[in-house]
């Protein structure tokens, strides 16, 4: 049966790839040996550069790699690729320009006054510029400068991107047809024209044009062969494959899961007078009339609480699906139809109502009626916000997003422009569903599954966690029918909804590719019962329930249970505490620092497989649960809040004080800001960089829990050059053809992120192998210490001459630390057709059942030597980290909290300090609960004010006093306008 057409024509590939210069077959596996004196980045020191917070801050994030940018050369030479070093972006306008240390306003503005325009932040410390002379008489005329470089072509690609150039420089044939949808960002004052004929000369078709205050944005058809081309173009300063949009539901509210009905029957809190925003497929039958839509969505007087649809696919803003009504439901249904009563603002926990069933909704059908798809999305994010914003929508939930792998894409600088430039507008996003086991630890879910936009620094970025409701809906086990995503125990045998304290085994982990956490919060994602689309067929839901509701579950049915938390939160904001605009920032920190810690998660407190490894925040629950009730005063609780719109300059510094009565509960503090938009080619990054502390009354200063720092990226890259005889990677099992490649951390311990590797093939479709990683035994490969079976590479892109098909995989890590070589080993999987995703057998055609092949003819699958950096010649590609910092401050989020369980009692002082602010001033929010008090002691003379009243209770007196340092612009000579600072910190008063 053996396919002789198949045989030659990878004979023909080797051929072409020189490959078996370096290749030698040994048994039944090739070996690859890397010339280890290559590998080595440049060496490192601290000197020339101030460090503010950060070790690494002579580093450029760049590229998902570091580089420093004053030894920029020893960079390129792990790109072989000349024309990605350079071509026309050399004699290009634009850079990237490295300040000596933190920003200092004074550099800025002396180089704004010399024409210089600044584009996107880059950490550490600098800026893409626009430079109108010659940039080394710029750096030569200003000391503070350390560094300018080219914005190279190389810079400018996505990781996927890149992938496809590489994959198009396989392709020996011509250029094949626009085949693929791009998205272009370009410099927001560039000639649009100009730039569009550019494009379209290099071969591209413009489907779309979008211009927001930040960037230019085009969506383009082009081959991936024309990516080389228009990397080339000047304005041209990021590319990336165009988002591919789906619902994030995986194919509850009550008592004790989002403490919702507490808080509400506290305080009255049911979103009255909230309006919240829902971009989704339909909502019902696509109408805003109370007798003809969902009767969940009226109010107590019988009529709609739906005050606009946005169609914005032009085919009615019907739900064909279900995702959309249901997930409205989960903001804002009131229940109606299950037993509540609106006019009297009864909601019983056996209703099936939504978190805050008196919200108006504003909704966006997104819906595409024909396909189910979400065709309605506009390019530029910036659209969709301000349309509901405009309609008056302050909360907005999406419950869709894109695979991503924690990547920071376009549109992930859209959701945090639109933050930055509204900074009272909440958005939220579903993590996504993409949690797989499928990596070692077995039985652990895999970081790195994020979804875009989810990956944002300023949106609520919600995963699943488990409902109670063990008995009704799906009660089968995430194992259940052989899914080999969760085929490992505990994970294997555990149902879906029975610990409110476990994680749903689908919610995408972070971390963001910058090191953020992320998600921010879970709420619940399994088994949600909420309203049903009168057109949704059955088969859109886990499980149906009646006419009127139905079960589903996902990050899509979390975020939504969620955004109505926010509208509660809101609401409490406004009507007890005075603030009659708070911000995003201040929703968001009352939200988080009300969460609760889920560790050690459903699977015990001990061993590998522990679901939550660590005490909150983590990089899987984020900040924990959320509980509306513990996010607001009851008890002893009280909560102190700081909504700072003027913000914090570079140097700045603002303290305040405040008073622990009594250590019975907890002191929490959270500091939660805005940040400015980041760039896509730096995975966004923390533009501007607060550092939270608190001085307890003995003194002692407390700083974050769990901050992280970056480390630096190592690019790890063999070479053909060494042609000594390869090593024979001793039994890796079923092996039918292997290779390993050995690698040399230049610093050590490194963390292992990722892992890249090219396949060619005879015929199309999706291949399976195991990678392995071995310990080093003297240089030849040692000991097994990881293997990971089943990663699947789809291979589709064609050589139009040779015929052959070439992939690219990726798989990312986190967890694997060296302290010295190691060995990464690829073999064929073996028994492909016994676990394939989703549990179904692909489609066999002659000459591509991987099995079938391994023992007829194994030369119809070869490993391709490459590397994403390099023309050829290479093998395995790694990326890999040094530790990130796990005491003091941190500089990579824009959420930092502090937890004491037993506070001393007596005056603390908590501080904001401005660590490094590259586009301020930076606005901030800070919510304080314990068993606190604003300052009472020592004077200054307490100011009397009268609150808002809404219940007795909430009247009475409060002192509050501010220390601030000088700061460098903002501050200098303003006088605090302590009226306004008090309006905005207020405690409950009792
Ligand atoms: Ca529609
Ligand atoms: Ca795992
Ligand atoms: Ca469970
Ligand atoms: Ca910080």
């Amino acid at each position: 049966m053996k396919n002789s057409r198949a045989f030659f024509r990878c004979a023909l590939i080797i051929a072409i790839l020189s490959f078996p210069s370096i290749l030698v077959q040994s048994g039944e596996m090739f070996i690859l040996q890397p010339n280890s004196s290559a590998q080595n980045p440049p060496t490192l020191e601290f000197s020339a550069i101030k460090s503010a917070d950060s070790v690494d801050s002579r580093y450029l994030f760049l590229s998902k790699k570091t580089l420093d940018p004053v030894d920029e050369e020893q960079f390129l030479k792990t790109i072989s690729r000349e024309s990605l070093k350079g071509g026309k972006a050399i004699s290009s306008p634009y850079f990237v320009l490295q300040f000596t240390g933190p920003i200092q306003e004074e550099w800025k503005t002396a180089l704004k006054n010399g024409g210089v325009i600044f584009y996107d932040y880059i950490p550490s410390f600098a800026f893409i510029v626009k430079i109108p002379g010659d940039a080394k008489s710029l750096k030569d005329a200003h000391p503070f400068i350390r560094a300018i470089i080219p914005w190279r072509p190389y810079y400018k690609l996505s990781f996927d991107s890149l992938n496809d150039v590489n994959l198009s420089s396989f392709i020996k044939g011509a250029a094949p047809k626009p085949s693929k949808e791009y998205i272009l960002l370009c410099f927001r004052d560039v000639d649009i024209d100009a730039v569009r004929k550019k494009i379209e000369s290099a071969g591209a078709i413009i489907n779309n044009t979008t211009q927001s205050e930040w960037k230019i944005k085009f969506r383009i058809a082009a081959s991936p062969s024309m990516l080389e081309g228009i990397s080339q173009i000047p304005e041209v300063y990021w590319i990336e494959p165009a988002p591919q949009w789906k619902m994030f539901n995986e194919r509850a509210r009550g008592a004790g899961v989002c403490d919702v009905d507490t808080a509400s029957q506290t305080y009255g809190l049911y979103g009255a007078g909230q309006i919240v925003a829902v971009t989704d497929s339909g909502v019902d039958k696509g109408s805003t009339d109370p007798n003809v839509h969902h009767a969940d969505f009226k109010n107590g007087a019988g009529g709609s609480r739906i005050a606009q649809i946005f169609d914005l696919v032009g085919d009615g803003g019907n739900d064909k699906h279900g995702h959309g009504t249901h997930v409205a439901g989960s903001v804002c249904g009131n229940g109606l139809k299950s037993g509540s009563n609106p006019a009297a603002h009864n909601y019983p926990a056996a209703c099936h109502s939504g978190s805050a069933p008196e919200a108006t909704l504003v909704f966006q059908a997104v819906g595409n009626n024909s396909t189910l798809g979400l065709s309605g999305i506009p390019d530029d994010l910036n659209i969709l916000f301000k349309q509901t914003r405009d309609a008056g929508a302050r909360v907005h939930n999406n419950s869709w997003g894109g695979a991503a792998k924690g990547s920071y894409l376009g549109n992930c600088q859209d959701v945090d422009e639109f933050c930055w430039n509204n900074k009272d507008y909440t958005i939220l996003y579903a993590a996504g569903n993409e949690g797989v086991d499928m990596i070692p630890v077995l039985g652990m879910i895999d970081d790195f599954s994020l979804g875009a936009p989810a990956s944002s620094k300023n949106c609520i970025t919600v995963g699943a966690s488990e409902n109670n409701r063990p008995d009704s809906g799906v009660t089968s086990n995430y194992g259940a029918g052989g899914d080999p995503r969760w085929a490992n125990e505990p994970i294997k045998s555990d149902t879906k909804s029975n610990n409110v304290n476990g994680m749903a085994a689908f919610s995408s982990r972070g971390p963001c590719w910058d090191g953020r956490y992320k998600p921010d919060i879970c709420a619940p994602g399994t088994n949600i019962l909420s309203t049903r689309s009168t057109e949704a067929p059955d088969s859109s839901f886990w499980a149906a329930f009646n006419a009127d509701y139905a079960f589903m579950g996902g990050t899509s049915m979390a975020s939504p249970l969620t955004c109505g938390m926010c509208a509660l939160l809101r609401e409490y904001l406004v009507r007890y505490r005075g603030i009659a605009s708070p911000s995003s920032a201040l929703v968001k920190a009352l939200l988080l620092n009300g969460a609760v810690d889920m560790a050690p998660g459903q699977y015990g407190a001990t061993g590998d497989t522990k679901e939550q490894p660590t005490a909150a925040p983590n990089d899987i629950q984020g900040w924990g649960r959320a509980s509306v009730q513990k996010s607001l005063p009851g008890g002893t609780r009280n909560i102190l809040l700081v909504d700072n719109p003027t913000g914090i300059a570079a140097n700045g510094e603002i303290k305040y004080k405040f008073e622990v009565k009594n250590n019975d509960i907890p002191l929490r503090a959270k500091l939660v800001w805005t940040d400015f938009p980041g760039s896509p080619a730096a995975d966004g990054g923390l533009v501007n960089d607060l550092n939270l502390s608190i001085i307890q009354p003995d003194n002692n200063v407390l700083t974050p829990l769990n901050p992280r720092r970056p480390g630096i990226v190592q690019h790890l890259i063999n070479t053909p050059s060494d042609s000594t005889t390869p090593p024979v990677i001793p039994n890796l099992g079923m092996v039918h053809e292997g290779m390993g490649v050995r690698f040399v951390p230049a610093q050590t311990p490194m963390i292992l992120k990722m892992v890249n590797f090219a396949l060619v093939a005879a015929y199309p479709g999706e291949y399976y192998v195991d990678l392995f990683i071995l310990a080093d035994n003297q240089g030849m490969p040692g000991d097994i210490i990881w293997k990971v079976t089943y990663v699947k590479t789809v291979i589709q892109a064609q050589d139009p001459t040779t015929k052959a098909y070439f992939g690219i995989c990726s798989v990312p890590f986190n967890i694997l630390s060296f302290n010295g070589p190691f060995h990464v080993a690829l073999q064929w999987s073996y028994d492909i057709n016994t676990r394939l995703i989703g549990g179904t057998k692909p489609p066999i055609k002659t000459g591509n059942d991987f099995h079938y092949y391994f023992d007829l003819d194994y030369y119809n699958f070869v490993w391709h030597p490459w590397a994403s950096d390099a023309a050829a010649d290479l093998g395995i590609e790694v990326i890999g980290t040094g530790p990130t910092q796990t005491t003091g401050n941190d500089s990579v989020n824009n959420v930092e909290g502090i937890e004491l369980a037993a506070p001393q009692t007596g005056l603390y002082t908590i501080s904001v300090k401005g660590n490094n602010i590259a586009q301020g001033p930076q606005p901030f929010a800070v919510v304080i609960s314990g068993n606190v008090a604003p300052e009472t002691t020592p004077t200054p003379t307490p100011i009397p004010i009268t609150l808002v009243q809404y219940k007795d209770y909430l009247t009475g007196k409060i002192s509050f006093t501010e220390q601030q340092k000088a700061s460098a612009d903002l501050n200098k000579d303003k006088k605090i306008d302590i009226a306004d600072l008090i309006k905005r910190i207020l405690a409950p008063l009792k």
